[in-house]
């Protein structure tokens, strides 16, 4: 049975990937850290303990006092607040990782980190862009992800750690609202769709950028970590999305549900820049072929999932 510490667990994925990790492997086998505790399931239903990851003494302590056998380090800045305060993000993004790595490598864990589709620039292929292809990012946050995917390749080559990663899309989901991201517009679409009915995009019409819903994405994770090593031929990181999607298509997906939705465009120059610097759609062909990548939720089958369980908490 593996013994999981994860970082970040508190953010948008790790409050959810530590709940669906302990149902897997047990409560006490996903030790959870965060810089801050909160009175939360996560906190409440298995170990949990508070961690800067800039402090690489806590996090080999803490590692080494659960025995982790794997590391999932999630604690970062998304890719708006990286372009608001791009040394404190490449001190924490980077700062954190390379301290993660440096644990696993003392302990030998296996390691996962997510890099993003945010780790593409506008020289890269806009459209199916492939899993090996133009990485050169103009924001922060994707000089981070980069740097990221070639540390851990790093890792793995030079010293023989079991790496991987996925390249998210936007992440959507109903338990933990994202902070600071690009793609956060369609996370806040769905809740303001439930609260007002109506929403005001800070991302332009006809901007196509990748989706996955939160249940996809966890398991894309845990398969991952769980694929048979011999059938990688990548790492760091793996393209996977689920949708390509623009702001109007993910509203005619919520009147299908909701007619007299609306929505209007207030347009956010920064994040729309970034926005308009990654990909349309990315390939997700190498993570399909090499460990079995898949999805189950298309828009439609999200839309609903996420009306009726926000229509749950928000009322
Ligand atoms: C962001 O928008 O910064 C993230 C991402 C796509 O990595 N959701």
């Amino acid at each position: 049975m593996k013994k999981i510490l994860i970082t970040g667990a508190l953010g948008q994925i790790g409050s959810e990937l530590v709940m669906h990790a302990r149902k897997i492997y047990g409560n006490d086998n996903v030790i959870a850290t965060d810089i801050r505790k909160t009175d939360s399931a996560v906190v409440h239903s298995g170990p949990f303990e508070v961690l800067d990851v800039t402090d690489p003494q806590a996090m080999a302590s803490i590692t080494k006092k659960h025995q982790a056998d794997t590391i999932i380090h999630l604690a970062a800045l998304l890719s708006a607040t990286a372009e608001a305060k791009p040394l404190l993000a490449w001190n924490l993004n980077m700062g954190g990782l390379v301290n993660a790595l440096e644990v696993a490598k003392e302990m030998n864990c296996q390691f996962f980190t997510p890099s993003s589709i945010g780790a593409f620039g506008p020289s890269t292929p806009k459209d199916q862009t492939p899993q090996d292809t133009i990485q050169r990012p103009t924001t922060m946050y994707g000089v981070n992800k980069v740097a990221g995917e070639l540390l851990c390749d790093y890792y793995y080559h030079k010293f023989g750690l079991d790496t991987r990663g996925l390249r998210f899309p936007g992440l959507i989901s109903y338990v933990t609202p994202p902070g600071g991201g690009t793609t956060d517009y369609a996370v806040e679409i769905y809740y303001e769709a439930v609260r007002k009915g109506s929403y005001t995009s800070f991302i332009d019409a006809e901007t196509y950028m990748d989706m996955m819903y939160m249940p996809d994405a966890l398991n894309a994770i845990i398969n991952l970590m769980e694929a048979d090593p011999s059938k990688l031929m990548h790492r760091n990181s793996f393209n996977v999305s689920a949708m390509s999607v623009e702001p109007e298509q993910i509203a005619a997906s919520i009147k299908k549900q909701m007619p007299s939705f609306t929505m209007d465009y207030e347009v956010d120059p920064i994040r729309q820049a970034i926005a308009e610097s990654w990909p349309n759609h990315i390939d997700s062909s190498a993570a399909a072929n090499e460990w079995g990548f898949k999805t189950d939720y298309n828009l439609d089958k999200m839309t609903a999932d996420m009306l009726s369980k926000l229509t749950d908490k928000l009322n």
